[in-house]
């Protein structure tokens, strides 16, 4: 162990450096990558490439660890290096407290289904939480150490030849003392002068752009700016106002593969075709009639985030299966979307399950569009990929359908 020890701290200088490189190229990656698994703009553009972006993101933040290892074993020497430096001391804190932490929970993450739900929530929440602090702080300290404002004998980290040169000043004329303020002046200006150029851009941007809990807009704004224009609103069940599941407790992120549809009375319909003997349609005044029932369930997101004790008012999926009149020949039941593109499936056995719900309401109020509504399918013991937004079509067949996700790679088996 000291042997290798020994061997490992030779060159010091030089390894140092390439593990630097090499850790700002995973974390160049990895943010790249991150960013747009999280931004709503890219589910339609890269669809299936969704999904092998995932897996890339996850083998190089597996990857991230083996520069973490080979660093903790230079550290005992590097430390002794940055006596008397306690930014440099900090800055290293802080990069392996982001690098762990981002890999802890991305594990959790990674490994959802043996977790569980509540492990994923709270990995997600770190995990962008960290990326939130980290990525601005990662692009500060790369802005600020780049070459050409910072001189080798500044660096801590430098390569043998910068060590051997070290000796020679750089700026004979300047004294030490005004040698390093005007230095850190330009450091501090440039770094400031980015905070301030992209920092607001970058918190609106995090706030329009993306389905993230931080700056997403809260429930009431979502409910309050619904762009659907029906008419009229259905009434309330005693049940659902007040919720009788008292509230639902955690954020929907507002995911879309198209851009967000909305819907009037002249623009939405609602259908069930296919194999079943009573084929119907219903525009919205009618469908607003409709016998409805209540129920508390908990909606869960691959992705690892969950909104649990939802108080949903609608038709079990059921009710439409049996006054339709399924025929002897349908296997399976499909599900279209309003936006045109998306659809997913349940076998005729699970679509049987009492709970499944089309939804006209959420904890009192007419389901937003951002949410999916007028009318969204409600899976609740499936991953929510299975609960269509804008369901607008129920048609019944005698072949398998793959739905949207899971033709790109997402799991046939959706149960929670
Ligand atoms: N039409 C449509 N339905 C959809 C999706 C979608 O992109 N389009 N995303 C699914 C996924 S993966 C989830 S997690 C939930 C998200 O619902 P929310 O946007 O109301 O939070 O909707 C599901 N239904
Ligand atoms: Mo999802």
């Amino acid at each position: 162990m000291g042997e290798l020890l020994k061997r490992l701290r030779k060159g010091f200088g030089r390894k140092l450096a390439i593990l630097h490189m090499w850790n700002g190229w995973i974390v160049v990656i990895l943010a790249l990558s991150g960013v747009m698994l999280v931004m709503n703009y890219w589910r339609g553009v890269l669809g299936e490439g969704r999904v092998w972006l995932k897996e890339l993101h996850i083998i190089v933040g597996l990857l991230s660890l083996v520069p973490v290892i080979f660093y903790l074993l230079l550290a005992a020497k590097h430390w002794k290096q940055l006596r008397g430096k306690p930014w440099q001391k900090f800055n290293v804190f802080v990069v392996l407290g982001l690098l762990v932490g981002w890999l802890i929970s991305g594990v959790l993450l990674w490994q959802f289904r043996s977790v569980g739900p509540w492990w994923s929530n709270h990995a997600l929440t770190v995990h962008d939480l960290l990326t939130w602090i980290g990525l601005p702080y990662i692009i500060y300290h790369s802005v600020t150490r780049t070459k050409w404002l910072k001189e080798p004998n500044r660096r801590t980290i430098r390569t043998e030849r910068e060590e051997k040169s070290e000796a020679a000043p750089i700026h004979p004329a300047a004294s030490p003392q005004s040698y390093l303020s005007r230095r850190s002046f330009v450091k501090w200006a440039v770094g400031g002068g980015i905070a301030v150029a992209i920092g607001p851009s970058f918190l609106k941007w995090t706030v329009n752009t993306l389905g993230v809990s931080i700056g997403s807009p809260t429930y009431d704004e979502i409910v309050t700016r619904d762009a659907n224009q029906l008419v009229p609103l259905p009434q309330p069940m005693p049940a659902s106002a007040p919720p009788k599941g008292g509230g639902a407790k955690g954020d929907f992120r507002i995911y879309s593969v198209t851009p967000i549809p909305s819907f009037s009375n002249a623009t939405w319909s609602f259908k069930i075709d296919g194999l079943v003997d009573k084929p119907m349609t219903w525009n919205w005044e009618q469908f607003v009639k409709l016998a409805r029932k209540v129920q508390v369930s908990d909606f869960h997101c691959v992705t690892g985030w969950s909104v649990y004790s939802n108080t949903w008012e609608g038709i079990p999926l059921k009710q439409f299966l049996k006054e339709a009149g399924v025929k002897a020949t349908a296997k399976t039941v499909k599900f279209y979307s309003g936006d045109g593109v998306y659809t997913d499936s349940l076998t005729l056995e699970q679509a049987q399950m009492d709970d499944i719900m089309v939804a006209m309401l959420h904890d009192g109020n007419l389901i937003p569009n951002d949410l999916g509504g007028p009318v969204r399918l409600i899976v609740p013991k499936m991953y929510a990929y299975k609960s269509v937004k804008w369901l607008n079509r129920i048609e019944l067949i005698d072949k398998d359908h793959i739905g949207y996700w899971e033709e790109r790679g997402y799991d046939i088996d959706a149960w929670v």
